[in-house]
């Protein structure tokens, strides 16, 4: 491709809107357009990247005898008044009428869609296992769409579903796409891990999502130094804390603590260390009633675990009123002592002795409150965020560290929760109806190219990953007015394309600084220059993008040249752990 007849036009400077380095490299080197708030034009090279990425994708879901099928972006509002989540949904899902009147939505995923299809197909247990994808637009109305492709309203989205007998066999298809995933990100180049994570709202019994590796991510990821166990800190568990011999349970007695709040305020007032309080945070459930979570005053509540113990999908704290009407005090004093709430404790707090607590009164609290003596927990548990350096509750050896990560990819157990409430099911060999077992399995195309750049970039631009390049050579021709450069530059262009290579031929009429500064932005593995000085001795010169490494070869010897070294590029970019 000749870039003076493309349509590239870097950019100097950016929006200042573009916070994150993928956005702006993105912008910069003229990936994306943005045509309105989270909604972007894929320019011909960013779209290259995305078209690279896409067929790794289908080559590695095709080797698991996936079929591709490609299902309509605009849904009727039936099919999700069927599966319950026509009114479960909020804003983020774009609803509009047909010229007749009847309810749409813009799809941002596609569960309701395909158990539609394979309902209507599926008769016998012979068919299955069964998992179908689809690599298409979606549409989520994000209240602040940010980061360019990372977190767009409208994105590329491969999602995949699978429709087995029983769970058994859902779980050999959930770890069939578990390990596709892994070797996709692998081809991508990218330095991911695994993530056990919170299965939330959709149910199921486990989940895990792929996090690329990245100080700009948004997820936090907490990885064990010894053993494989990984887990977005939403979800990651916490060890038992180990039993404390319990020494004298001092008396109970009221403190004024005038304007004191915080466990800080409090800790500091009374000469004592966070460890030694007890944070009381009281929530509100969805049925308007509230419960209290202790933790100790040095850790804090992992929303996330409370609300899967309580089975809730929404779960906030207690505004004022509600604290004063469930506690008898102002917020900031709460505490276990004399409350009648339901009350969940992290294990820590049972370790505790001669503890401070909130009185439940203005401006007072309780010190040397002991567990089971001053207040009794119904229910223990695993309630608070872990955190990096603290042991690892699997292996018991190793311990966490803390990772960014941006989630790329998910894959979910479903079970039966769309096929039993949409009817898709199957005789089994005895003749029996059953409904299919499901899972579905995500991985965001766009924002696997803006995780790419996230991790390979340097201070002049990107620097692709081979497999995904949007080309594999960047042609730089420095002497256009030369007709004898122009002839060796002509010839190297045909002789690469005729070796299968993707080249980019810069022979516009500009500075060779300029050049040499847009090719590290755009950032293609290889470049070549081609100038009158190096042809008088008979040489190109060939430089690798990633290493800055540059050799003099003669121009015929070139082509040669770049396949060793793309191929060497790319065994190094696979290997990435
Ligand atoms: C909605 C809206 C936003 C949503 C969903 C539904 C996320 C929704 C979860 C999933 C689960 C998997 C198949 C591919 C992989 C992910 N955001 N999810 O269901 F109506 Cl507005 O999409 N789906």
């Amino acid at each position: 491709m000749r870039m003076s007849r493309y349509l590239l036009n870097t950019l100097k400077e950016v929006p200042r809107e573009a916070e994150t380095l993928s956005h702006q490299l993105m912008l910069r080197s003229c990936m994306i357009k943005k045509i309105a708030a989270g909604i972007y034009t894929y320019m011909p090279i960013g779209y290259r990247v995305i078209r690279k990425i896409e067929a790794i994708i289908r080559e590695e879901l095709n080797r698991e005898n996936c079929i591709e099928l490609l299902m309509p972006a605009v849904q009727p509002a039936e099919l999700w008044k069927e599966s319950m989540r026509w009114d479960f949904y909020g804003k983020e899902l774009l609803r509009f009428k047909d010229r007749k009147g009847a309810d749409f939505c813009m799809g941002p995923t596609h569960e309701e869609i395909i158990t539609d299809v394979v309902r209507r197909e599926l008769k016998s247990y012979r068919q299955l296992p069964l998992n179908l994808y689809q690599i298409q637009t979606k549409f989520r109305d994000e209240i602040r769409p940010r980061y360019g492709l990372m977190r767009g309203r409208e994105f590329i989205m491969k999602d995949a579903y699978s429709f087995d007998v029983d769970d058994k066999a859902s779980e050999k298809s959930y770890w069939s796409m578990y390990h596709a995933y892994a070797r996709i990100f692998h081809r991508c180049g990218l330095k991911f891990r695994a993530v056990e994570a919170d299965s939330g709202a959709i149910g199921g019994s486990f989940t895990h999502e792929f996090h690329v590796l990245a100080d700009t991510g948004e997820d936090t990821v907490l990885s064990c130094s010894h053993c494989e166990y990984t887990a977005n800190i939403e979800k990651a568990e916490c060890r038992q804390p180990d039993p404390i011999e319990h020494g004298i349970l001092e008396k109970i007695e009221k403190k004024e603590t005038p304007g004191k709040k915080s466990v800080e305020e409090v800790a500091e007032f009374l000469s004592v260390k966070p460890d030694k309080l007890i944070k009381t945070m009281i929530f509100s459930t969805q049925d308007g009633t509230s419960v209290a979570v202790l933790v100790r005053g040095d850790h804090e509540v992992n929303e996330v675990k409370v609300r899967n113990f309580l089975g809730l999908n929404a779960m906030e704290l207690a505004d004022e009123d509600l604290i004063q009407a469930s506690t008898g005090g102002p917020s900031g004093f709460s505490g276990p002592v004399g409350l009648n709430i339901r009350i969940l404790a992290d294990a820590a707090v049972k370790e505790m002795e001669n503890a401070v607590t909130g009185a439940n009164e203005k401006d007072t609290h309780w010190v040397n409150v002991n567990p089971g003596r001053d207040f009794v927990v119904g229910e223990y548990g695993d309630f608070r965020l872990a955190e990096k350096g603290e042991r690892c509750p699997r292996c018991d050896k190793g311990e966490y560290e803390q990772f960014k990560g941006i989630e790329v990819g998910q894959v979910f157990r479903l079970g039966e929760k769309y096929s039993k409430s949409m009817n898709c099911s199957f005789l089994d060999e005895n003749g029996k109806d059953k409904s299919a077992v499901m899972g579905c399995y995500g991985i965001g195309v766009g924002r696997t190219a803006a995780a790419a750049i996230e991790q390979n970039n340097d201070e002049n631009g990107i620097v692709w990953p081979v497999n995904i390049a949007p080309f594999d050579v960047m042609l730089l021709n420095l002497d256009i007015q030369d007709d004898s450069v122009n002839e060796a530059a002509q010839r190297l262009y045909d002789d690469l394309k005729s070796k299968g290579l993707e080249v980019l031929y810069d022979e516009r009429d500009v500075r060779a600084g300029f050049k040499f500064k847009d090719a590290d932005l755009i950032g293609l593995p290889i470049q070549v220059i081609v100038g009158k000085r190096g042809l008088k001795e008979g040489l190109a010169e060939v430089k690798v993008r990633r290493t800055g490494e540059r050799v003099k070869e003669s121009p015929e010897n070139v082509p040669a040249k770049i396949e060793a070294l793309l191929k060497n590029l790319k065994e190094q970019e696979e290997q990435r752990r």
